[in-house]
């Protein structure tokens, strides 16, 4: 399976990121820490070439907090590149962090110049939350659903930095299917692209191999169930998602599945470690 997701305003939106990227002097992917590596845009990775990077692994407050460690340590040894783990939970420390790494990123622009830096990533990462966060007011327009900035933004911080926002990019067609699944999961992809029942059995699926404890826990089971179809039948009974003669409506219950997760209500889940050292 291969997915197709390419709103219109996405192929302006990819020219006026390549038109900005040269004069920018750092690059700040960000990405979601359930989902560092679905949520990599490759067309980030080939705009930017060999540009200094901050990737800032948002959403940190609902990944597994070790699995984000693994992550940050990780992405830390690729070349030009910084790493750490956000939340708008953490706001100061997220201020703190940029205005750190974005200085030993951009040494070499001297203390008279200012830096130019360019958030992007793929859509409901959270790059409008950062720069409001950066600028410590809401100047950007934030929403909970992929597609919400439509057009670059560009604010200066205190510190003279000046920052653009950008609108999420996606790429005309996803052909990796877990990597749809993923972003479809955490709600990258609009909930019209894929049915709520083929991101539920998918992401039940991994729960139940990865955080039984957690899924056992928040529906209060007494037993794993046994499959991703038996998990979901669960949650549909315990969160009244049922057909007229007590039916499981398996749909009503997915839609109810996926929202939960997405909320964090389930627990601190990854979706992905970062590959083994060799
Ligand atoms: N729990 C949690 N939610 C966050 C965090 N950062 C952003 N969000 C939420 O994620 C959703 C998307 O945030 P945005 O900042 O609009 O994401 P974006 O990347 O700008 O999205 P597009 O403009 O659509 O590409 C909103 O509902 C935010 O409140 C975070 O650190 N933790
Ligand atoms: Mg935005």
């Amino acid at each position: 399976m291969s997915l197709q997701w390419y709103p219109g305003h996405m192929t302006k939106a990819r020219r006026e990121l390549a038109n900005l990227m040269p004069s920018q002097d750092v690059i700040i992917e960000v990405l979601d820490a359930r989902l560092p590596r679905s949520s990599s845009n490759p067309v980030v990775t080939e705009l930017r070439q060999d540009r200094p990077c901050i990737k800032v692994l948002t959403k940190s407050d609902l990944a597994d907090p070790a699995v984000t460690s693994a992550w940050v340590e990780y992405f830390a040894t690729q070349p030009n590149t910084s790493a750490f783990a956000s939340s708008t939970k953490a706001q100061q420390e997220t201020r703190k962090r940029i205005a750190q790494l974005t200085r030993g990123l951009a040494a070499h622009r001297g203390p008279d110049k200012t830096v130019r830096a360019l958030i992007c990533g793929v859509p409901n990462v959270g790059k409008s939350s950062l720069i409001n966060i950066l600028m410590n007011r809401a100047v950007a327009k934030v929403g909970d659903k992929p597609a919400v900035t439509k057009e670059q933004q560009a604010v200066v911080l205190k510190n003279g930095m000046t920052i653009t926002d950008s609108p999420g990019l996606m790429w005309p067609k996803i052909e990796d299917e877990r990597r749809a699944f993923c972003l479809a999961f955490a709600g990258s992809i609009p909930d019209t692209a894929i049915d709520y029942l083929t991101i539920a059995m998918f992401g039940a699926e991994l729960l139940l191999a990865h955080y039984p404890e957690l899924v056992v826990a928040r529906y209060k089971l007494a037993v794993t169930p046994p499959s991703p179809e038996a998990l979901l039948t669960e949650v549909g009974r315990r969160r009244g998602g049922l057909r007229p003669g007590g039916i499981v409506d398996l749909h009503k219950a997915s839609e109810m599945f996926v929202h939960e997760f997405r909320g964090g209500v389930i627990g601190r889940i990854s979706l992905e470690v970062p590959p083994r050292p060799r």
